[in-house]
């Protein structure tokens, strides 16, 4: 075969929900179609890496699969019977549909749901603009950040920190909780720019052996659930040993002698009974972090998956407070830069449209809410309609059982616009085929780096699909709503809101393809004091403050929560019935359930697996490659077993997300997880789930 020829190179980004949001190269074929896609060698952070599932886009975007007419259901729900319909047959029925339920139920009864398959904000949050017009129900966003982020302004009083391209200039970079080989591979790559040139030590804490430990100076696998303990035990050798930064918390911090009493119980003995680790270990990270002016910590996602998460990524944050690492270069702490845009949304959200003050549902508890929980229906009228945009929440929402049950209702109206026939899609009544980001226009932001970027269609879009921005906008129209804001396009609406945020002119923008956001390094590092009225960053966490900063809403009773920085024991501990914590890490290939439909992806992560350790394999009979089956009250799931080393007895790891129906039965893993709201503010703890295993029948 002749190579294509390629036409031209073409600027993107890619819209994918991972904290890199890397600058791309797309080779551009002909009008219709892509050829290899490469990470920008001029962009500072993406710096010409990007990983292999997006190097092979040209697999997603030319999928065979790809839904390119609106369908309509003709059979029982779920059973795969379509009709192919026109644009305006399927945008008249739902409109109809939606002022039916909206008459006889309340605005309240429909649900705009959404999540970040595009993270671009046109598209993304373009959904908002609808609900607040119409006064449908609020979505409670907890899904992925519900955890994270309360814990970490809870201590400095903002998300932001240190400008990750400073791990280039660190002595030791601490990568804890997020397996950054698979879901944000540019950590490595500034990372490793620190050991090579400054012989930096690399320090990786997880709960097994990840390809991100493989790489790590130190590695650090303690039990899912236990990272505060972890923390505070540092905390006690640091100043055991006189390795805190006394001067620095004086300054800075709110630390004083009934913290430093607290601390005096949490000696590394208690903690390694607690995480596995050995007294050694817990030792030894801190007396590296304690002399190691210019550490920094890059504090990810995993390890706030579990219930007590919010509390963990506070401990773990303490720890540079105490060492006074923010101040030096190439030190400090990280987890998002999500609060430091400044964008002016408004053309987007409608927020100035909003009618009335309807109810807020957690996204999180969607499950428990279709199925009529009363609590998580704030005690109001049952959700009827439904329409779902860039998010699969059939396979990636906690307690499948309840979410496919809930969509299997025959009074619940669902409307899917997607780009293939996902799990959520297949339960629909109206599926609507959507475009990819390298058809529509948007601007990108992810909390990995410093800048916001701008993507442009670059090819023609396939079928009769229609972009996000289009369908809000024409359904809006036909729902009656006249205001400007559903008038309009999308790169038009890129252009007001870098305009009305004080970022420029998008045809200046559009030169380079970002504008940069970085904010001083001072700022960053918080010299001038940490962002509560008193700069004081807080060791006894300021929960109260981050809710009223985020609009949080409790889910726990504040005096519940432990008054210092400490390890909560609220996990979803193993007992007889449950002997295994189970984790559902992120596979290489796949993007939560995204790229689980292109081969080169499926190649890669094979059949649904679950690694177990080989003691624990050996007393339950199990061989490597049989079929398992884990279980717990809320389902159970079959998977293939991987007996590897690794990982401490007692706990399996099972990395996806699989397409729900690459599992024998088509129970997705996420049958086995929880769907209650972690305190203090709700959020998904995917990552911590008691279950039983057994062999299953072969
Ligand atoms: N390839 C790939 N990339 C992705 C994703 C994906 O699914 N696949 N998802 C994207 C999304 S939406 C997000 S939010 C980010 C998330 O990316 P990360 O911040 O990396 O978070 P997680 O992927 O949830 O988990 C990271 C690691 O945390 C570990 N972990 C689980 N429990 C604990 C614990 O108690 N303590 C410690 N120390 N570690 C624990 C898991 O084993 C896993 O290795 O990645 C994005 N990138
Ligand atoms: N067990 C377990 N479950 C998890 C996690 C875990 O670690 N373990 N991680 C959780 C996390 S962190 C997150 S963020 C959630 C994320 O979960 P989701 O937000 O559901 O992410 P995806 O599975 O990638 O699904 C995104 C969907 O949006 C579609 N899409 C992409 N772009 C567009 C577009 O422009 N328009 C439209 N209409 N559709 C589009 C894609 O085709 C895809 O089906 O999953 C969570 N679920
Ligand atoms: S998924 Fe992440 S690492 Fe891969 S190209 Fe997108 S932003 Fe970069
Ligand atoms: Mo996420």
């Amino acid at each position: 075969m002749n190579k294509p020829v390629i036409a031209r190179t073409a600027r993107s980004v890619c819209p994918h929900d991972c904290p890199s949001a890397c600058a791309l190269d797309v080779e551009i074929i002909d009008a219709h179609t892509i050829g290899r896609v490469r990470g920008a060698k001029d962009d500072p952070y993406t710096a010409g890496v990007i990983c292999e599932k997006v190097a092979r886009y040209a697999e997603r975007v030319h999928h065979p699969d790809r839904l390119t007419h609106p369908l309509r259901r003709v059979g029982p729900k779920g059973a795969g019977q379509w009709q192919q319909i026109s644009w305006d047959e399927a945008l008249d029925e739902i409109a109809a549909r939606f002022t039916q339920i909206e008459a006889e139920h309340g605005a309240e009864a429909i649900w705009p749901y959404y999540y970040a398959g595009t993270m671009g904000h046109v598209h993304r949050d373009g959904i908002d603009r609808l609900r607040a017009a119409k006064g449908y129900s609020r979505q409670y966003d907890t899904i992925c950040t519900g955890t994270a982020w309360p814990g970490y302004i809870a201590g400095t009083g903002m998300l932001g920190g240190v400008n990750p391209e400073q791990m280039a200039e660190s002595d030791c970079v601490v990568i804890w909780g997020t397996n950054a080989v698979h879901t944000q591979v540019n950590v490595m790559t500034h990372a490793m720019r620190a050991r090579k040139e400054r012989g930096a030590r690399i320090v990786v804490i997880d709960i097994y052996k990840t390809a991100t430990m493989d790489q790590a100076d130190l590695g650090l696998i303690l039990r899912p659930g236990t990272d505060g303990a972890l923390a505070v035990a540092v905390m006690h050798v640091l100043l055991r040993e006189g390795l805190a930064d006394r001067a620095y918390m004086a300054e800075f911090t709110d630390f004083g002698p009934d913290f430093e009493a607290h601390l005096a119980t949490r000696t590394p003995e208690w903690a390694a009974e607690i995480t596995g680790l050995t007294v050694a270990e817990i030792e030894a990270f801190a007396r590296l972090v304690g002399t190691t002016p210019r550490s920094y910590f890059r504090l990810g996602y995993g390890f706030t998956r579990q219930r007590n998460g919010s509390t963990a990524m506070h401990a773990a944050l303490c720890i540079p407070a105490m060492t006074g690492a923010w101040q030096h270069r190439g030190g400090g702490a990280f987890h998002s830069n999500s609060g430091t845009w400044k964008l002016d949304k408004s053309q987007i959200t409608g927020a100035a449209l909003q009618k009335g003050d309807p109810r807020s549902l957690d996204m999180s508890e969607i499950g428990p809410i279709l199925t009529g929980n009363a609590k998580a229906l704030k005690h109001g009228g049952p959700v009827k309609a439904i329409i779902v945009q860039n998010t699969n929440p059939a396979a990636v929402a906690p307690d499948q059982n309840l979410t496919r049950q809930g969509f299997a209702r025959e009074d619940l109206f669902l409307v899917v616009h997607e780009q293939f026939m996902t799990e959520t899609a297949e339960m629909a009544d109206i599926v609507l085929p959507a475009t990819m980001f390298l058809e529509h226009n948007d601007y990108y932001t992810r909390g990995g780096h410093t800048r916001v970027l701008y993507g442009p269609a670059v090819i023609d879009r396939p079928g009769e699909t229609r972009s996000n921005h289009e369908v809000i906008n024409a359904l809006a129209l036909r729902l009656g709503l006249d205001d400007a804001i559903f008038k309009t396009i999308d790169r038009d609406v890129v252009e007001a809101t870098f305009r009305r945020s004080g970022y420029g002119e998008l045809d200046e923008i559009e030169k380079n393809g970002f504008v940069d956001r970085e904010r001083p390094d001072a700022e960053a590092r918080f010299a001038d004091g940490f962002a509560w009225p008193d700069k004081r960053f807080r060791f006894s966490a300021n929960w109260e403050g981050a809710r009223e900063r985020k609009s949080y809403q409790w889910v726990c009773d504040p005096a519940d929560l432990p008054r210092f920085a400490d390890h909560w024991d609220i996990i979803e501990n193993a007992d007889a019935e449950h002997p295994f914590r189970l984790a559902t890490s992120p596979a290489r290939a796949f993007l939560n359930s995204s790229f689980n439909e292109t081969p080169g992806s499926q190649r890669r992560e094979g059949v649904p697996s679950v690694f177990i350790h080989p003691d624990d394999a050996a007393a339950n009979g199990v061989a490597d490659g049989a079929f398992v089956t884990l279980g717990n009250r809320r389902g159970s799931v079959d998977l293939t077993a991987r007996i590897r080393t690794g990982l401490p007895r007692g706990v399996l790891v099972a990395e996806g997300l699989h397409a729900n129906k690459a599992h024998r039965r088509g129970q997705g893993i996420n049958t086995l997880t929880n769907a209650t709201p972690a305190p203090p503010f709700g959020g998904a703890a995917f990552h911590d789930a008691a279950v039983w295993l057994r062999k299953a029948e072969q």
